[in-house]
This record gives structure tokens, sequence and C-alpha cells, in this order.
């Protein structure tokens, strides 16, 4: 083969790699940058959220820079001291300018700049006061989420879902009942441990409507996996509504649930589970006085349908292994779905 049909070659399979290796970086800024995934931070939806999604560019594009810078250097070098035989390279002579730029001015002048903007957008907090603080205290594996408004008798407790309302700034104060949780909805906000003895306190101000997906970010068990959280951002009268209707008893039972109201209300549920406005006070598990109008159910394991209901209550350890809710194999099929019923009544 002669020289040049081999140089030939050689440059039109370059060509083509480089094609190729062109491609990857596209595809994976478009695969990031395109996607409305729920737990991605660049699809924003709150002024915090936004400032997250900055320095996550901000630090991706300088990555691509310094690493490009490098390469190009490394290249650079290894080209000019080809034809060099390595025994005649004298370290005390050259290099050493090299190396306190490259080991020492241009990293500090990167990370400084990281610092800089990071620091930045860690100290963005919506500036007007809050116009509803929520306690969220974090269990194996729930949320226990409690509503203060500066009126204590409208002050209410729910779990799993919070709802907020657009355009004001939310304030939670997080802290957990057992193991460190961290509370993380990537749309909303960055992500923030829930310490056991302690409280931490997250702002909100979110910027459209929705319902944003979240997820405990701190290993903290079995059922880590299946803590999930949700927060739903309402327009103001939505949320007002949903307020009121969350701040009322549980309406007096249907004569269709009663059965199931004095199942629930007589046996082992109740020593765990609040229903307000009835006898049933428990305090170790998710209160359940609205439970009915929750889009899913336990922690964001099962959409909340009458079939998911029955399932959870029929067998719970089979849906969540090691979850504090025990199967009560004491009820007959019957008595399962009359319960069930009764709890899918609690809306
Ligand atoms: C020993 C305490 C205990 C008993 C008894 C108990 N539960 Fe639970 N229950 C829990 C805990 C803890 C959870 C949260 C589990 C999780 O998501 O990890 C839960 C979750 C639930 C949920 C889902 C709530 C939500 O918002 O996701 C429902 C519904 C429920 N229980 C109904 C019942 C019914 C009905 C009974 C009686 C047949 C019952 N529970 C008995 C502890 C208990
Ligand atoms: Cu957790």
């Amino acid at each position: 083969m002669s020289r040049i049909h081999r140089a030939d070659r050689a440059r039109h399979q370059g060509g083509a790699r480089r094609r190729v290796a062109a491609l990857v970086p596209a595809a994976v800024l478009l695969a990031v940058a395109g996607c409305d995934a729920p737990l991605s931070i660049f699809s924003r939806a709150s002024d915090s959220a936004r400032s997250v999604s900055y320095l996550a560019w901000f630090m991706i594009i300088l990555s691509a820079i310094v690493f490009i810078g490098v390469m190009l250097l490394y290249a650079f070098g290894v080209r000019r001291n080809r034809e060099r035989n390595p025994a005649d390279v004298d370290l005390s002579e050259r290099g050493v300018g090299w190396i306190v730029w490259g080991g020492a001015v241009m990293p500090g002048i990167v990370l400084l700049a990281v610092f800089v903007v990071g620091m930045a957008a860690m100290g963005r907090y919506p500036e007007p006061p809050p116009v509803v603080t929520i306690h969220v205290t974090g269990h194996q594996w729930w949320w226990d989420v409690e509503y203060e408004f500066p009126n204590v008798s409208q002050h209410f407790r729910t779990a799993n879902e919070i709802h907020i309302p657009l355009g004001r700034p939310a304030r939670l104060v997080l802290t957990t009942a057992d193991v460190i949780h961290s509370f993380w909805v990537p749309q909303l906000q960055g992500k923030l441990d829930l310490i056991p003895g302690d409280t931490n306190e997250l702002r909100i101000l979110p910027e459209r409507t929705g319902v944003f997906a979240g997820t405990c970010a701190e290993f903290c068990g079995q059922q880590h996996a299946h803590m999930g959280i949700r927060v739903i951002v309402d327009d103001t009268t939505t949320f007002k509504q949903w307020a009121a209707q969350q701040l009322a008893d549980a309406q007096p039972a249907a004569p269709a649930v009663a059965a199931g109201e004095q199942l629930f209300v007589g046996g082992p549920c109740a020593m765990c589970h609040t229903v307000r406005g009835t006898a049933a006070n428990g305090q170790v598990a998710p209160d359940l006085t609205h439970v009915g109008s929750r889009l899913t159910i336990a922690a964001g394991t099962l959409p909340n349908t009458l079939g998911n209901l029955e399932g959870w209550i029929a067998n719970a350890q089979a849906i969540k292994p090691g979850a504090k809710m025990p199967t009560l194999s004491a009820y007959t099929g019957p008595q399962l779905r009359a319960v069930a019923a009764y709890v899918a009544s609690l809306k």
C-alpha cells in the first residue's frame, strides 16, 4: 500500500471518529436539557432551583473548558517531545513554571470561581416572609407533615404530600423522629438533611403550579427507596380550599362504610393512626383524616386507588417489606374490604 493511500485512509477514519465523538456530548446535553424528568434539577420550578441549575451549567461548562485545555496541552507536549530522548530531559532546567501554573495557579482560579458562584447560589433565599410554615418530620419510611398558620386553630396534620401556594414563600422546618433523612425535591430546592434532635430550614418560592416529585436522599434503612415525597404547588384559591378541607375533621361515615369505620376505630388501626373526628388518635403513623384526597399511599409507593388500599391493608409487608405497618391477618376478606372502603372515603 502506498504511503499516500495509507495517510488518506487514516485521515478518513479519523474524520469519522471525530464526527462520532462530537455527537456524544451533544446527545448528552440534549438529553439533560430537553427532558422534563421529575427528578431533574434542570426542569426547575422555583427561584432557588433556578440558581442550582445555573450553578450546575456553570460547572459543566467550566469543566469542559478545563478538560479541553488540559487535553490540548497534553497533545502539544507529546508532539513537541516526541523526538527527544528521555535521558536528555533535565527536569531542573525547565518545566517548573508549567507545574506552578498547572498545579496551583489555574486550579486555584477555577476552584475560587466555583466557590464564589456556589456561595451565591446557596445564599439565595426568597426575601418576603413566609406565608406558611410546614413542619416536616422524617420517619422510617414516610413523612409527617404539620401546617402551622399564625392562627393556632388553623393548624393541621397530613402526610407524604405537601401543598404550597404559588408565588408565595413557604418555610419548611425539617427534623426526624429516628435516623437521618434528606428532603429533596429537585425541581424546587436543593437537598437538606433531617437531623435527630435538630431542625433545619428550607424556603421554597415556587414559580409554577404542578406536582413535583421528590425522594429521601440519605440512605435510611430497608425502605429508603420507597420514601417518596410530593410537593403540589396550587394557585392561591385552590391552596386555601385545600387547607380548609384538610383542617376539617373527617366527615361522619356514610352508612355504606359505617361497618368499616367501626372495624377501624375499634381495632388495631386506631392505635397507630389518627382520624380526626373519631376516637382513632394513634400518633406513630400517617394521619389518615383525609387520606382519600392524597395522590399516592405509602410514601409514593402506590397510586391511591381502592384496589391498592385493599392490597396495602391486607398485606403491607408484601408491598413494603420492613415498613412499620404490620400485616394484620386477623381480618376476613369482607372485613378488609369494609375497612379499605372506609379509608378510601376519607376525602
Ligand atoms: C403498628 C402500627 C400500625 C397499625 C396497627 C396500622 N398501621 Fe397503617 N401505617 C403504619 C405506618 C408506620 C404506615 C406508614 C408506612 C410507610 O409508608 O412506610 C402506615 C400506612 C398506612 C396507610 C397509607 C397512608 C399514607 O398516607 O400513605 C394506610 C391507608 C394505612 N396505614 C391504613 C391502616 C389500616 C386500615 C390499619 C388497620 C387495619 C392500619 N393501617 C394499621 C402503621 C400502622
Ligand atoms: Cu429517609
